[in-house]
């Protein structure tokens, strides 16, 4: 039976110290504190940056209390706990999130206010922490917001990035991509712990040697260590007490110099050298669609995995000695895709190699513990790596998955006798010119619980690509549709909105989501609809007014804001929008205008810096912009706008200024999407295929309310064999004008052949993205939509339905379900403040 904690009292503990005030006069103390004491500044303050520190360290004291209060009663409750390993966590901006989940955001606005100051002013001086690509990095920031929210004993852990996702700047229409030194300035979230340093071992070698109970036993010997020191970062739920943990690790170098060249009397090189395990928390790969095998992407992997498994072993061993019959019991790892999935391995080697268990016993904890989520289906996303570079960087890691898989597949071999191609195509060794490890089957061998992100995506897991495991385990195959905070993405990002929701149905739906349903009378209410719609127009004249500072949008709020913002892949689609847009300009310069909605197209998102296909089609868009927005003829009917820099905090002005959300992926391709939740969230409609979460969404809304349009998945597949995009671009008058403009090169006059790339992709019969296909159907729907936003008063009725549906896609559902399948974890609730 576990033991009761014993609690250690420090001299220096604030246990006896009244709590910190919330009041305003109360904030504007801590801020001329902070301004003077910790900061050193003399008044008047004029520099914004201090203003924003010394903000965010009062509101950071704050949550201090609650910290340790959680922290407290977690230990206290001696149960069960998870952890959520992911090598991305696009947090974005902290302060507001503080703010609104300590419950201060009226009495913070009321301090600057008595103090002369405005909140966006310092708001804006926050730089996003941008630990993340997309997606996958989002998602992981949602979660740990609703986990701290459900009051779930969970804790984050992930990498320091000094350098975040690259910024994007447009320069003659080019991405260009800038470093992303997001700590210059400090971070004043973050609590740096190095007394809970760890120790990672790269290199070296392993040898077998006979222990002294007479087993053999193996160690890893001559090693180069880095150290791994932990940052911590709170995590609010909202209002109520909870301040959980996100533990990113930043690599530091040991002090143990090259002997060789210390002895040779190079002393400064030998210092330097130590630079090296410094690189390993360098920088954030920004690639979210491709495995490209590079060695220190491993090492980042590794030294994850490492150091958050010895810190929990740590926390373990601390209280229960060397006893883990209990470890599967109270413990949980959420891998966020098979990026962290060395785990497994590293697992078994802490409890094999260095807390003596035998291996059945190390691998039934491991398998007890470790649940996997996918998040894609494209087969070049899946992380494979080479058999020699594993053996050269994690020599003893490479044993153990031979000894895991060989026993697997001993597995296999029974359940199929004589089944060899099976046991080829399910083995976590790939065979070829060079082997490789599959980290996907590797991650699934080594879990309980594998999960897809979306319904579809999850079936098609099933189906496709992990069909053999699921005909083997198909107790292990679960779904967890994603889902989004909607403090975040709707309390904080949508004021406007956010009040007339509260006066119609009050304020409980911030922690319970479906409670918007009761929106859906009000779509027939016409004093409703009124005040729905001038809350919305408020938010696009916002947007116009923030974004003029980077683009001109010359368009009025009165225009249809049709938008896409999302990573650049040829999977989303970004080049079927454009295609729209040319055929718009083509038919405005043939005079057919009369019936034109005016639009304005936003695209926006950053595409990976090797990725060529992905930066030409920026450019595409920017060119077009480019002829279109100059041209009188579009004046009032029609603009085009690349956004440059997309990120979190870009997303939290769009989202609520957008009335058309784009989410047009070739069906089967997107697993779950989160952006179209956000968009739904705020009031815009979807225009969409049957892909990802996109098919819930419209089950949500009604298909009346969803603008949906293009192939199905399983007739993506059946078309593929018999393809043709030339036929179809011949048959179809308004494609076949838009391919001539850009085969003659009406937007690329001075750039000869810079979009040859893009126009053979279209008409290539083997287009995975099947471009062409779905062109006709994409500009029908986009033809309803236009008509339909003609009558504003039954938009406006459909925007309202949207929001009203879009309950289900709360990341609170989506923890809540993890944790009822997966991680089972009882909600604990700290003592109060005060
Ligand atoms: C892998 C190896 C080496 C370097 C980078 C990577 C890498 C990094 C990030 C691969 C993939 C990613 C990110 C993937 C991602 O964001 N996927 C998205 O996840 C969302 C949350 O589940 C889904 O909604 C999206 O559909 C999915 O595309």
């Amino acid at each position: 039976m576990p033991k009761k904690p014993t609690k250690k009292t420090s001299p220096c503990a604030l246990t006896e110290l009244p709590a910190l005030g919330l009041a305003s006069k109360d904030v504007i103390n801590g801020i001329r504190q902070h301004y003077s004491y910790t900061l050193g500044r003399d008044l008047p303050c004029d520099a914004p940056h201090y203003l924003y520190t010394a903000l965010a360290l009062t509101l950071r004291d704050r949550l201090m209390e609650r910290w340790r209060n959680s922290k407290d009663a977690y230990r206290d409750a001696s149960g069960r706990r998870a952890y959520y390993l992911s090598m991305e966590f696009l947090i974005g901006r902290s302060l507001g999130n503080a703010m609104l989940n300590l419950g201060m955001t009226g009495e913070v606005s009321k301090a600057l206010y008595d103090m002369g100051l405005k909140l966006e002013d310092l708001v804006s001086e926050e730089q996003d922490a941008g630990l993340g690509n997309g997606g996958l990095g989002r998602l992981a920031a949602c979660f740990m917001d609703s986990c701290a929210t459900l009051q779930l004993p969970v804790m984050g852990y992930g990498l320091r990035y000094e350098y975040g996702m690259f910024r994007q700047s447009i320069d003659n229409g080019f991405q260009v991509e800038n470093p992303d030194h997001w700590l210059r300035n400090g971070h004043p979230w973050e609590l740096e712990r190095p007394e809970l340093t760890a120790r990672i071992r790269f290199g070296g070698r392993t040898e077998i040697f006979r222990s002294r109970d007479g087993r053999d036993r193996v160690r890893w010997l001559d090693s180069n260590d880095v150290l791994a020191v932990p940052f911590d970062v709170p995590v609010p739920g909202y209002k109520n007490g909870t301040v959980n943990t996100l533990r990113l690790w930043k690599a530091a170098a040991t002090d143990e110099f090259d002997l060789d060249e210390f002895n040779a009397g190079d002393y400064a090189e030998s210092v330097a050298s130590q630079n090296a395990a410094e690189n390993i928390t360098m920088v954030l790969y920004p690639n979210d669609a491709n495995e490209n095998g590079k060695e220190l992407r491993l090492r980042q992997q590794y030294f994850l995995a490492s150091a958050s498994l010895q810190d929990v072993l740590r926390r373990w061993k601390s209280r229960y000695g060397k006893d883990f019959t209990e470890f599967a019991a109270l413990n949980c790892f959420q891998l966020n895709d098979t990026h962290p999935s060395i785990a497994v391995a590293e697992l078994m080697r802490l409890l094999v190699d260095e807390n003596d268990l035998l291996w059945n016993d190390a691998w039934e904890i491991t398998r007890n513990c470790m649940a996997y989520t996918n998040h894609t289906l494209l087969p070049e996303a899946l992380e494979r790596w080479s058999v020699p570079l594993f053996r050269q960087l994690l020599p003893r890691l490479l044993e153990i998955i031979f000894e895991i898989n060989a026993r697997f597949l001993g597995r296999v071999a029974t359940h199929w006798p004589g089944e060899t191609e099976r046991l080829t195509r399910m083995s976590i060794i790939e065979e070829g010119p060079v082997q490789q490890v599959r980290m996907a089957y590797l991650a699934i061998v080594g879990s309980f619980s594998v999960n897809g992100v979306a319904e579809l995506h999850s079936n098609l897991l099933k189906q496709g690509l992990f069909r053999d495991f699921y005909e083997l385990w198909p107790e292990k195959f679960n779904n967890k549709t994603n889902g989004i905070t909607p403090r975040r993405w709707l309390a904080w990002c949508n004021p406007g909105l956010s009040g007339l929701i509260d006066s119609a149905i009050g304020e409980d739906w911030r922690t319970d989501l479906s409670q918007l349903s009761r929106l859906k009378p009000l779509a027939d209410d016409a004093a409703f609809r009124e005040r729905w719609q001038a809350v919305r127009l408020a938010n696009k004249e916002q947007m116009i007014a923030f974004k003029s500072e980077l683009i001109n949008l010359h368009m009025g709020p009165d225009a249809l804001f049709d938008v896409q913002v999302k990573r650049i892949h040829e999977y989303k689609r970004q080049l079927l929008n454009i295609l729209h847009v040319i055929h718009l300009y083509d038919r405005l310069k043939h005079g057919d205008s009369a019936d034109i909605t005016p639009r304005c197209v936003l695209i926006g998102g950053k595409a990976a810096p090797g990725y060529a296909m992905a930066k030409q089609i920026i450019k595409l868009i920017n060119n077009v912009a480019q002829m279109v927005n100059v041209d009188p003829l579009s004046h009032g009917r029609l603009q085009v706008a690349f956004l440059p820099n997309y990120r979190v905090s870009a997303m939290e002005i769009i989202c609520p200024a957008a009335d058309l959300s784009e989410q047009i992926s070739t069906a089967g391709k997107e697993a779950s999407g989160t952006g179209n939740m956000k968009f739904m969230l705020n009031g815009a409609v979807t225009i969409g295929t049957l892909d990802g979460a996109n098919i819930e969404i419209r089950e949500e809304v009604g298909e009346d309310n969803f603008f949906l349009f293009g192939l199905t998945a399983e007739e993506v597949e059946t078309t593929r064999p018999h393809y043709n995009p030339e036929a179809i671009i011949a048959a179809d008058e308004d494609l076949s004008r838009v391919m001539r403009l850009l085969e003659c090169g009406y937007f690329n006059q001075f750039e000869p052949g810079i979009f040859d790339g893009i126009i053979a992709s279209i008409k290539n019969p083997h287009d995975p993205w099947m471009t062409a296909a779905d062109f006709r159907s994409y500009l029908d729907a986009q033809h309803r939509a236009a008509v339909a936003f003609r009558d504003q008063d039954a938009w406006t009725r459909m925007s309202i339905l949207n929001c009203a549906a879009s309950g289900r896609f709360s990341s609170d559902r989506t923890i809540g379900e993890y944790n009822q399948d997966i991680w089972r974890l009882t909600p604990i609730v700290p003592k109060a403040v005060g």
